[in-house]
């Protein structure tokens, strides 16, 4: 939580206060389609997101799904922040490599911090 505001902060959402986190466990393989994230009450606040494990290809794309994707290599500690007028890009995860981290072995976690209601 703290981690999560700090980052907001930094990013230029100050009162940023998170209720919600979702989980999101991945192995090898895996990946996460392009979506938008839609399921709040408001897209007034940002996405906190943190990355922990092997690493991975975050794809940030426009507000059509069609749109041209930007490709973030994201690593184990990185923290991405996204709102405003970007909070309902689409954005996904690219396939996932067969690789081990040396603390989580082969997995990717990551936390999204939202605010929900
Ligand atoms: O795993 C990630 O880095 C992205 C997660 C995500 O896009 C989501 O939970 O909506």
């Amino acid at each position: 939580m703290a981690l999560a505001q700090s980052a907001a902060m930094e990013a230029g959402y100050p009162t940023f206060e998170p209720d919600a986190c979702l989980i999101n466990n991945y192995e090898p393989g895996t990946r996460l389609t392009l979506h938008q994230d839609k399921n709040e009450r408001s897209f007034d606040h940002p996405i906190v997101s943190v990355s922990l494990g092997i690493p991975a290809t975050f794809l940030f794309g426009g507000e059509q799904r069609s749109d041209p994707v930007k490709k973030i290599q994201l690593l184990h500690g990185d923290v991405v922040v996204w709102g405003g007028k970007d909070r309902l890009r689409y954005h996904g995860i690219s396939q996932l490599k067969e690789v081990t981290h040396p603390v989580l072995g082969p997995k990717r976690i990551n936390f999204t911090f939202r605010r929900a209601e």
